[in-house]
């Protein structure tokens, strides 16, 4: 009785610790994952949970079968010497929970392969490009146009936002002056690796106003913490302003910029 009421207190303990994990923010992040606000991030969502509610239903289908079996079929139920059905060689069982299986794999392989193809292949229907540039240990953004962002890394609230205009397709290119940092903001897209001496690329496409939080997703040195990412989308007058305002202060900073 004593073991029965441990098992459900457990059972009990780990259910609540789920409920709280799904329900609390960890600084922003999502611990499950959090709405997507970009086509691509949608995309994989939508990835995650055609592979997760399969494998959930099939986890419990085997835990809830096993466990069927264990208690019904108990060595104490039977009577003495009991052996039960040897199925052991039989060829199409074996078949069928082989094949079963190996399709469901290579399903998800392709569903998965497909996703990625379409999420980090340089996209030629941009608006607007932005060149993404990792360093140990913060982020910069070129903005093509004279404006760079800088988004150094801090433990504090203040992050420098990398912002966006609402309703354009941005392209995004990614390198590191460094090391390998990787670029993951997982509302709009998938982690993305800034490697030195190699482009990588992406996309977003943000059809709300807001910000969104992200983090350096590559182990890169002393400072990885330190690498936060805000993105913030604005309504295209709003970016149009921010824009001006970034030129303005680019001028200020050189105020005779070589040609
Ligand atoms: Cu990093």
């Amino acid at each position: 009785m004593a073991a029965r009421v441990r098992a459900l207190l457990t059972f009990a303990g780990l259910a609540a610790t789920a409920v709280v994990l799904s329900s609390c923010d960890v600084g922003g992040l999502h611990p499950i994952f959090p709405n997507p606000v970009s086509p691509n991030g949608q995309d994989i969502y939508n990835t995650y949970l055609l592979i997760s509610i399969p494998a959930i239903v099939i986890f419990l289908g085997v835990e809830i079968a096993l466990l069927w079996v264990v208690l019904r079929y108990r060595r104490s139920k039977q009577p003495a010497g009991y052996v039960p059905p040897q199925v052991h060689g039989n060829t199409t069982l074996e078949v069928v929970w082989t094949v079963i299986p190996l399709i469901i794999v290579l399903a998800i392989a392709a569903g998965s392969f497909v996703e990625l193809q379409r999420d980090f292949q340089p996209i030629s229907n941009e608006q607007m490009t932005v060149v993404v540039s990792g360093y140990q240990f913060g982020w910069r953004y070129d903005y093509g146009n004279g404006v760079i962002v800088n988004q150094p890394g801090t433990l504090v609230g203040d992050v420098t936002p990398f912002v966006v205009p609402t309703h354009t397709l941005v392209k995004l290119q990614f390198r590191s002056s460094d090391v390998i940092h990787s670029w993951w903001v997982p509302a709009i897209s998938g982690k993305t690796d800034a490697v030195p001496g190699y482009d990588n690329f992406s996309w977003l496409k943000i059809d709300q106003v807001g910000k969104w939080r992200g983090e350096c997703a590559e182990l890169c040195g002393a400072g990885h913490s330190t690498m936060q990412i805000i993105v913030q989308a604005m309504d295209q007058s709003d970016f149009n302003n921010w824009m001006d305002q970034q030129k303005a202060a680019a001028a200020k900073a050189s105020p005779s910029p070589s040609p």
